[in-house]
């Protein structure tokens, strides 16, 4: 990705660029993208037969490329997109191919390489094409940010944050505080125009100072109610211990819905904590540990195992104390602890009736029985703990959004407190109101970050920077 410093000269440039359009791994077809003004030129050079035509639309055409110093024509179907109706609002074609790695690399090299024709293309950097888009107008800073969240998203969560941020809402809150600041300001710089009029006020300290304090809470609600980004990175974490043979492995894989981990009659099969992304219902999602089982260390080895579990168990954000439901045992609960009562196919009406006593899930993983029941209750927990569950509700807060609201609530803060302070000093207008103009200006530059009014290039060129080449 080009340094910050000419970032924004090099994104805005129309000179073609190519790179593979779909995500990395086998799949029945593969996208190589081409956008920039000689696009069609530098395509029709290499295709065989049938040119195409610079008219929106698919086309069959045949792309000649070199494998292994060998010619082949590759077929393709070529979507045809005439400037500015594209991504980028450039001439853009997109070549849908077989899915083989080395084939798509192929084309993306046979259109830059200048022996295939006069005229060549560059291989695209990091979220380039993105970037062009924003530049030219087509994509907004939030749709460019859903997609640098979407590329590095690792969970369902993530990628239905990323969706949330698509539909602007942040925007929206910060485009109505801006719109706010705009008639305080407008009343603000109203009075210093007519300050030589001393009945003409404007706005009273009382009214400005009420004006600027709601604008604050509106902004502190936003907030509030948003999902910061970093909470997206962490899954909650679900562990499970108990006595070795207790039934925590084959819990684990009835959870998960496949065998995942080796279970045995033999205590102590398990001798490493195993982690895996447990889906839960809703569609919240957990990390699931699989623990070694308690008993007492034999040997220095056993001893560090076992201090390695309790560790991981007690880090835990939700502990599942797993017991065989025959084990006369008292249940443990708590606000982070859960009981789960294994083996229940194997209870007899004593055991039973003493489980339901004292609460907790009852499962069996030999039968299924309660494993739907258990998943129920980890959602809620997840849920009630607030872990990532809120994030599907909430829009995410991306740390830039976060800095320039904070921002935009502290100078609002500064210019209320300058307001009070004339209202506790009984005057009737809020002066020195060139101070307090200045504050809102501030204010309203803070949230122009948010909604696109002012975006410095260093901004730009971070967040293109975490897109990813073809995007
Ligand atoms: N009948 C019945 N047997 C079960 C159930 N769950 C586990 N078992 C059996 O209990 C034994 C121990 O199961 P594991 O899942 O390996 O137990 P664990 O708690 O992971 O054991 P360690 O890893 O040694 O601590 C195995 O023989 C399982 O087949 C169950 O729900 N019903
Ligand atoms: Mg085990």
């Amino acid at each position: 990705m080009p340094e910050p410093s000419n970032w924004v000269e090099t994104a805005s440039a129309s000179d073609a660029i190519a790179a593979i359009s779909s995500p990395p791994g086998s799949a029945a077809r593969g996208i190589v993208r081409i956008s920039g003004d000689a696009t069609f030129a530098i395509v029709n050079e290499r295709l065989v037969e049938e040119k195409l035509i610079a008219r929106r639309g698919v086309q069959s055409v045949r792309i000649a490329v070199s494998i292994c110093g060998q010619r082949v024509d590759v077929p393709a179907l070529a979507l045809v997109m005439v400037a500015p109706q594209s991504f980028t609002g450039q001439e853009t074609v997109e070549f849908l191919i077989a899915g083989h790695a080395s084939l798509l690399t192929a084309v993306v090299d046979a259109l830059c390489d200048s022996e295939m024709g006069a005229m060549r293309a560059r291989h695209a950097s990091p979220g380039e094409f993105s970037a062009r888009a924003f530049l030219s107008g087509t994509l907004s800073m939030e749709e460019a940010e859903s997609i640098a969240l979407s590329i590095s998203a690792e969970s369902d969560s993530q990628l239905d944050a990323a969706r949330q941020l698509r539909t602007g809402r942040i925007r929206q809150i910060a485009l109505k505080a801006a719109e706010e600041i705009t008639g305080l300001l407008a009343l603000v710089e109203a009075g210093i125009d007519f300050s030589d009029q001393e009945d003409v006020v404007a706005i009273t300290a009382v009214d400005l100072a009420a004006g600027i304090a709601a604008v604050q809470d509106d902004l502190s609600a936003a907030v509030n109610q948003t999902t910061p980004e970093e909470s997206l990175r962490a899954l909650p974490v679900i562990a499970l211990r108990g006595a070795t043979n207790a039934g925590k492995s084959s819990l684990f894989n009835a959870l998960l819905g496949h065998e995942r981990v080796v279970t045995s009659p033999q205590a102590g099969s398990t001798r490493d904590a195993i982690v895996e992304t447990l889906k839960l219902n809703r569609g919240r999602e957990a990390l699931l540990v699989d623990l070694p089982g308690i008993e007492d260390p034999q040997h220095a080895l056993a001893e560090q195992m076992q201090q390695l579990a309790q560790h991981a168990f007690d880090a835990a954000t939700l502990q599942l104390n797993c017991v065989p439901i025959s084990v006369d045992a008292q249940a443990m609960s708590g606000p982070r602890m859960m009981t789960v009562w294994t083996k229940s196919d194997c209870a007899d009406d004593r055991s039973l009736a003493q489980a339901k006593v004292q609460g907790g899930c009852m499962t069996s993983a030999l039968n299924g029985d309660g494993i739907e029941e258990l998943r129920e209750a980890l959602t809620a927990a997840v849920d009630d703990g607030g872990w990532v569950g809120g994030a599907r509700l909430a829009p995410v807060l991306l740390t830039r959004h976060r800095s320039a609201l904070a921002d935009a609530q502290t100078l609002m803060g500064q210019a209320r407190d300058a307001a009070q302070a004339c209202v506790d000093a009984g005057r009737r207008a809020a002066e020195p109101a060139e101070i307090i103009a200045m504050e809102l200006r501030d204010a309203l530059d803070a949230l122009g970050i948010v909604a696109g009014h002012r975006t410095p290039d260093d901004v730009l060129a971070a967040l293109f920077a975490r897109f990813c080449i073809g995007k």
